[in-house]
């Protein structure tokens, strides 16, 4: 029998942010996809379909997410069999594609890093860590200010793996980001999409980061795997904004009052507040979003029929 309980408890994981991050979201998805396709005994494409609709609605802005699944459910084959070796396949190859290209990334990223800086960094990202921990194994002198982040306090998670690699570091409320941009050499964020006109979706108060670095003329600098860049937006789609649940804001004596509760988990921050967005395949400005779309994912604009979707999942 086609393993559903599997799925389910990867969509719940993520549902609760047991896991969480774009690229860990991504990549869990893509091993949950492999074993889901190993327990499927036939109607391959159908029970394919429905694992992949039921993970697609977990969390709804991380753009890892889909381009994870599109990807895998790209594959080819005339029998199941052959359509089971082909996504097990493509599985392996998008789980590579994130191992890979973090560790690019940390090595493109670390050469912009120079010694004695001061980096600011919000949330937990894998992949803006990798930038910073490379340039902290290259010997650079370097310290991090983390924010909390809250309400989730994913700042939490940065300061304990910055510590553990011995990288001096400061945690500081969100609402000190302005008081210690003067400190601040160089802002490093990940991201959750990168849209087709540049512009970087992540956890939420980074724009204002954004705004205060360009305030104090900070460099702000993006980590973004290719597979973070969003074909949807070039067809005209907007990147949705999860808002999770009041309770992880306020306590019930608050909401309790009837008070209105907003949670917005990302924000958007304008391509015009980026210096450059870090991907594994270089260094490149945010206007230049296009042309990794339509290089790297293979999607560009054609008169006629727009498809968006892998041929397998619509
Ligand atoms: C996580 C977040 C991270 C990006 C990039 O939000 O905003 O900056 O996902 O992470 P949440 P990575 O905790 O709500 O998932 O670089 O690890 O992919």
């Amino acid at each position: 029998m086609a393993n559903f309980k599997l799925v389910e408890e990867t969509a719940k994981k993520i549902i609760n942010m047991e896991v969480r991050g774009a690229s860990r979201i991504a990549r869990f998805v893509a091993e949950t996809l492999k074993e889901f396709a190993k327990t499927i005994e036939k109607n391959f494409d159908e029970n394919m379909k429905k694992a992949s609709e039921i993970l697609m609605n977990t969390r709804p802005t991380a753009v890892s997410l889909f381009n994870a699944i599109n990807y895998i459910m790209m594959y080819e084959g005339g029998d199941d069999e052959e359509k089971r070796q082909s996504a097990i396949r493509r599985a392996e190859e998008f789980i590579e594609w994130v191992d890979t290209a973090k560790q690019k990334i940390g090595e493109i990223g670390a050469k912009r890093i120079k010694d004695g800086w001061v980096i600011m960094t919000h949330c937990n990202s894998s992949t803006a860590l990798s930038i910073i921990k490379t340039a902290f194994k290259q010997g650079k002198n370097i310290e991090v200010i983390a924010t909390e982040s809250r309400p989730r306090y994913q700042g939490h998670l940065t300061v304990k793996e910055l510590v553990a690699e011995g990288i001096p570091t400061t945690l500081i409320v969100d609402s000190a980001v302005r008081y210690f941009m003067k400190d601040v050499d160089c802002v490093i964020v990940g991201a959750d999409t990168i849209t087709v006109n540049g512009a970087l979706i992540n956890k939420i108060g980074t724009s204002q980061i954004a705004l205060c670095a360009k305030e104090a003329r900070v460099p702000f600098m993006v980590a973004a795997e290719t597979y973070k860049f969003s074909p949807a937006t070039l067809f005209g789609e907007l990147v949705v904004i999860e808002e999770r649940d009041a309770k992880e804001v306020a306590p019930e004596e608050i909401i309790k009052l009837g008070v209105k509760v907003r949670n917005p988990a990302f924000d958007v921050t304008p391509r015009d507040y980026i210096d450059l967005i870090v991907t594994e395949i270089g260094a490149i400005p945010p206007e230049m979003a296009y042309v990794v779309i339509r290089e790297r994912l293979g999607y560009k604009l054609e008169m006629g029929e727009i498809r968006i979707s892998a041929k397998h999942f619509d």
